[in-house]
């Protein structure tokens, strides 16, 4: 990342910048009210160069088909809300989007194991997650569904537009069809032996033994997942949007023009587009979705990830009939979408080449898109239970909203995937929301209750450490500004708890308690500051923990708050009446935090028996059939990643005569520097076999954990390479 160094050159609205030998003038915009700012991010300057009348904010649309969990809040609910709630502060012109995706062969698949129809699911789903978003205090103006007539009729428009438009190609291909259950198969709905490692039960689009992505027809003896019977290949026809014409303006746009989006998100496209962009098929052949508007289309629906991006636009339609065009036409809008690594292809090449084959359509202005929150060192996961559902947490902890919203934005996955524990959980609620920010707060109101009768006391004559506590407190709050003008949100509330502390500091030092029976006035001096900090931290933290500046702006009996206030010192008039304090946060006792670990590993138990149930020990074979096996052991002389396969590792193996090679589907648990120059056991007499082009010369075992992840077996003493193990 490059560093720009921002000096003040005299004139306070203009600031030089220089970067190696580039130096020039910028005029500071007035909203932003930059002193002395000194940010490591050219993304500042973009911002503040370009002018917006109107924000639209988007969060990727859950699937309805299972609960929401800590994962979807931490990394697309809570940062989107804080952003949109912070411009609001603001005043500033936005709208908040959001939807349930209820489309999709998932969707068709849990309704047909539960023996009720798609809609069933998603009514169920779409209400649950539509609660737990508004019970935790995610402020969408909008939260629709892509089962609405409005939706179907903006994807069905869309499509039609595109298809007359001459935008999409026609392709006729050979695909399964189960002519039992006289369909098309999505590559989900058929299952064989993985032509890669012979496991059953592979996926027509993936095995999840080994990782390796296949296509349908590449499957071994394939069956259909819904009739069971042996799928024929028949003809389909469907449209493709041809992303390969796409290609060369999208390069421009996203690795020229948004240098400023994070890392992952930019390196993400980078190498979608180094990779070559390939056209994608915009239908499939299911009974569920948005029937393709063309003649002869019976059968075939839009693609759900063709329609669901639609959704935010048919949802901006839904909240605003007459004005919803500025918000995605209008070239003063910034668009700005929420999602998880995992939907970033979508965002920001699916869907803009969608808006730009329309053509009225605006761009997404930046797309901060987070990485992946773990629990407990262990991947979250549905199937497995391995969540805090946040219908769950509500009953568990009732009215600690801010608490949650305050851990998962502290460990935000921002950079890189984050974990989430019970154990950090209880730290930072006893140790910054009670001890810091909860303390300072409960002082500084019942001091005012106990010497001033709930009454704002005049500020008398300030001293240098007055004025050097103002000073530091307004720095802090330019600082937050900054950073959440770039979406760094847990860096910016870092600060803001920063602004408690500092606050904490003040009262400790000066310790009016003591000063009472003397020097009354300078009492009510360092109250009077003490609760301009509180109205000011109420402000600071309103986009972070709304419960709890909502319940702070009432004990205050303030009427509102406004972000341009922020740093001021006048927020509460002397003689102003102040309400009955309350504790703002309250400690979390072990025996709770114990409770919650305990149902953890209680779904630990159950999986593992599960897991267990599922891999019996297989049949007793001879002696002479386990003498076939030659196990042996090597050394790992250099390993690394195979290009275009997430989960396969290349490796040159010290084998005691040559060298051999071995493909292993161990990319997802090991980084290839961990394995250099370890010992390992394989297969050494294994037929060979390719695997992505690479002959594979006999098979690395590990040993696979109930949660599925992978340890590779090695030996508790070096030996020689070569040896034998039996
Ligand atoms: N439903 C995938 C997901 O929930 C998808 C997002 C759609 S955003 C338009 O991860
Ligand atoms: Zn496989």
């Amino acid at each position: 990342m490059r560093l720009y160094g921002f000096t003040s050159i005299g004139d306070p609205d203009v600031y030089t910048i220089s970067h190696r030998h580039l130096t020039h003038s910028v005029r500071k915009p007035l909203s932003l009210r930059i002193q002395n700012a000194f940010i490591t991010k050219d993304i500042h300057i973009e911002m503040m160069e370009k002018k917006f009348k109107r924000t639209t904010v988007t969060s990727a649309l859950p699937y309805a088909n299972g609960p929401v969990h800590i994962g979807h809040l931490a990394g697309v609910y809570v940062p989107a809300d804080i952003y949109v709630r912070y411009l609001r502060l603001k005043k500033e012109d936005v709208i908040f989007i959001g939807g349930s995706d209820e489309h999709g062969v998932p969707i068709t698949i849990r309704a047909r194991k539960e023996g009720v129809t798609p809609q069933d699911i998603v009514d169920r789903y779409h209400s649950l997650i539509k609660q737990s978003f508004e019970e935790f205090g995610i402020s969408f103006d909008v939260y629709s569904r892509t089962t609405s007539k409005v939706h179907h009729k903006t994807a069905s428009d869309f499509f039609k537009t595109l298809h007359d438009k001459g935008e999409f190609i026609e392709k006729t291909s050979m695909q399964y069809y189960d002519e039992e259950a006289k369909t098309f198969l999505a590559d989900r709905y058929i299952t064989g032996e993985c032509p890669h490692c012979h496991s059953e039960g592979a996926y027509g689009d993936q095995c999840e033994k080994c990782g390796t992505s296949l296509s349908p027809t590449e499957l071994i003896n394939p069956k259909s997942a819904i009739s069971g019977s042996k799928p024929v290949m028949r003809e389909t026809t469907h449209w493709y949007l041809p992303l390969d014409k796409h290609e060369a303006w999208l390069r421009q746009w996203i690795l020229e023009d948004h240098k400023e989006w994070r890392p992952n998100v930019y390196g993400q496209c980078k190498s979608w587009l180094d990779m070559g962009l390939q056209p994608r098929a915009v239908s499939r052949d299911l009974d569920w979705g948005i029937p393709v508007p063309v003649k002869d289309a019976e059968g075939k629906v839009l693609y759900v990830w063709f329609d669901a991006p639609i959704g935010y636009i048919s949802n901006t339609k839904e909240l605003l009939p007459d004005s919803w065009e500025k918000w995605w036409k209008d070239p003063e809008t910034r668009l700005v979408h929420f999602i998880g690594k995992d939907n970033i292809v979508f965002h920001c090449i699916v869907f803009p080449a969608m808006l730009k084959a329309e053509g009225s359509f605006i761009l997404p202005d930046n797309v901060p898109a987070n990485e992946f929150l773990n629990l407990e060192g262990d991947k979250i996961s549905t199937s497995r239970n391995w969540a805090v559902w946040l219908h769950e947490y509500l009953a568990d902890f009732p009215g600690k909203q801010d608490v949650l919203r305050y851990v998962l934005t502290a460990n935000a996955p921002e950079t890189k995937d984050n974990d989430f524990t019970w154990k950090d959980f209880q730290a930072r609620n006893n140790n910054e929301l009670v001890a810091v920010y909860g303390n300072f707060v409960n002082r500084a109101l019942q001091l005012t209750k106990k010497y001033f009768d709930c009454v704002v006391p005049p500020a008398g004559e300030l001293t240098d450490y007055d004025r050097e506590t103002l000073k530091e407190f307004s720095d802090v709050k330019l600082e937050v500004e900054k950073l959440l003008d770039v979406f760094k949100f847990r860096d910016a509330q870092k600060e803001a708890m920063n602004l408690a502390r500092i606050g904490n500091k003040y009262l400790a030092d000066t310790e009016p308690w003591k000063l009472a029976k003397t020097d009354m006035p300078r009492v009510g001096t360092i109250l009077n500051i003490s609760l301009q900090l509180v109205a000011n931290l109420a402000i600071a933290f309103d986009p972070f923990l709304p419960f709890s500046s909502e319940r702070l702006r009432k004990m205050l009996n303030m009427d509102s708050f406004d972000w341009a206030n922020l740093g001021h010192t006048d927020l509460l008039p002397a003689g102003h009446q102040l309400a009955e304090p309350e504790l703002l946060f309250e400690k979390i006792e072990d025996n709770v935090i114990e409770a919650q670990v305990q149902k953890l590993l209680d779904t630990k138990k159950a999986n593992e028996e599960a897991n267990y149930k599922a891999n019996p020990i297989r049949p007793n074979i001879e002696f002479d059939d386990f003498m076939k096996l030659d196990i042996r052991v090597g050394t790992v002389l250099e390993c690394q990643k195979v290009p275009k396969a997430d989960k396969l590792l290349q490796f040159k193996i010290a084998d005691g005569l040559e060298n051999r090679t071995i493909v292993s589907g161990i990319a997802q648990h090991y980084s290839p520097e961990e394995l250099v120059g370890k010992q390992v056991c394989f297969i050494a007499n294994l037929a060979p076999r390719k695997l992505k082009g690479i002959v594979s010369e006999g098979m690395i075992l590990s040993a696979e954990n109930f949660d599925g992840s992978l340890s590779v077996v090695t030996t508790m003493k070096e030996v020689k390479p070569g040896s034998e193990v039996k």
